[in-house]
């Protein structure tokens, strides 16, 4: 039998009317911020400062605990660079829906869960509260000796590595917070995106190609649970055949009417 396509009236209904709602959000939410994604489009229509950044660069030489070891320097330039443009980075409209949505979620009773993937920090700039970071932040570096976290200025590291300035003898430099392939996501992070995906009513994956694990996961962990799944991305996804209505769009277009459809202006 043919599936049902739920218009975005239907979504805001169901918005209006969720209990537990949770928002997975991935590099595609800041893209409109001017940050690069890392996949997905590439195209024609973009400048390119904006190409993703798995076409320029190799993630294996970059985004590894191995990649770190072997060329710490270069690990290190290449993340202070994107830090400082994160730094710099102001969020769209898609973020500032997001703190909307929270907002009127919660003003109705629900509880409302940000899973984000983005190290940026945009979403706490955009008034979100309670942001799960499942990869980690790159606003935050922190020793790999001993692990002490540091929020270093906006100004470029003078030394690559930089120094932690703790006491572990060559060991004592600074990574950037993320979470890099192979690595494990923060136990808290885990904890908090397995219980509000658990029981959340309406799920919601925006600007994320759902490719990589075991964020991607939870998509389907919530459809497995007969939780209403809606997408938002420009292009289609693996997720896109799964989600019970899959909007086509910017998230800096469709969030801002979703939220307004459902809570008014
Ligand atoms: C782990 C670092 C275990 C930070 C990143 C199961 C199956 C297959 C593979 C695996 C699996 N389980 C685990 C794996 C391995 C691996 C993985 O998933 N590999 C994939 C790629 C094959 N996963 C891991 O290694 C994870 N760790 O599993 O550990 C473990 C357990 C115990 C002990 C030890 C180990 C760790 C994953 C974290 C990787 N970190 N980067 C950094 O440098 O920033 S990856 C990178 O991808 C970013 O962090 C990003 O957050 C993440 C996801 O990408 P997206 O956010 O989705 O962005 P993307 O560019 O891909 O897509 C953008 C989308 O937006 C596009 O679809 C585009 O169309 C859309 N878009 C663009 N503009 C807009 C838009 N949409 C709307 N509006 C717009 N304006």
């Amino acid at each position: 039998m043919a599936k049902l396509r739920p218009s975005i009236e239907h979504v805001g209904e169901r918005l209006r009317g969720a209990k537990s709602v949770v928002v997975l959000t991935g590099a595609g939410v800041s893209a409109e911020s001017g940050l690069r994604t890392f996949r997905g489009a590439t195209g024609a229509d973009l400048p390119p400062d904006m190409r993703a950044l798995w076409k320029e660069f190799d993630p294996q030489t970059l985004a590894t605990p191995e990649a770190f070891e072997a060329d710490p320097e270069k690990v290190s330039r290449w993340y202070d660079w994107r830090r400082r443009g994160c730094l710099a980075a102001e969020p769209n409209p898609g973020h500032t829906a997001l703190a909307a949505m929270q907002r009127g979620v919660e003003e109705r009773g629900g509880s409302f869960t940000l899973l984000t993937q983005n190290v940026d920090r945009l979403h706490h700039k955009a008034g979100s509260t309670g942001v799960v970071e499942l990869h980690g932040s790159i606003i935050v570096w922190r020793c790999a000796g001993c692990g002490r976290r540091f929020e270093p200025g906006a100004e470029p590291f003078e030394r690559h590595p930089a120094p932690s300035g703790c006491r572990h003898g060559a060991a004592a430099i600074l990574r950037p917070d993320v979470v890099w392939f192979g690595e494990a996501l923060p136990e808290p992070a885990i904890r908090a995106a397995d219980a509000a995906v658990e029981e959340c009513d309406l799920f919601f994956s925006v600007g994320t190609s759902a490719v990589v694990f075991p964020a991607a996961g939870y998509l389907l962990l919530a459809a497995r649970n007969g939780a209403f799944t809606v997408e938002v991305n420009r292009e289609d996804t693996p997720a896109s055949g799964v989600v019970d209505c899959s909007i086509r769009g910017s998230s800096g277009e469709v969030l801002p009417w979703i939220v307004e459809l459902a809570f008014g202006a």
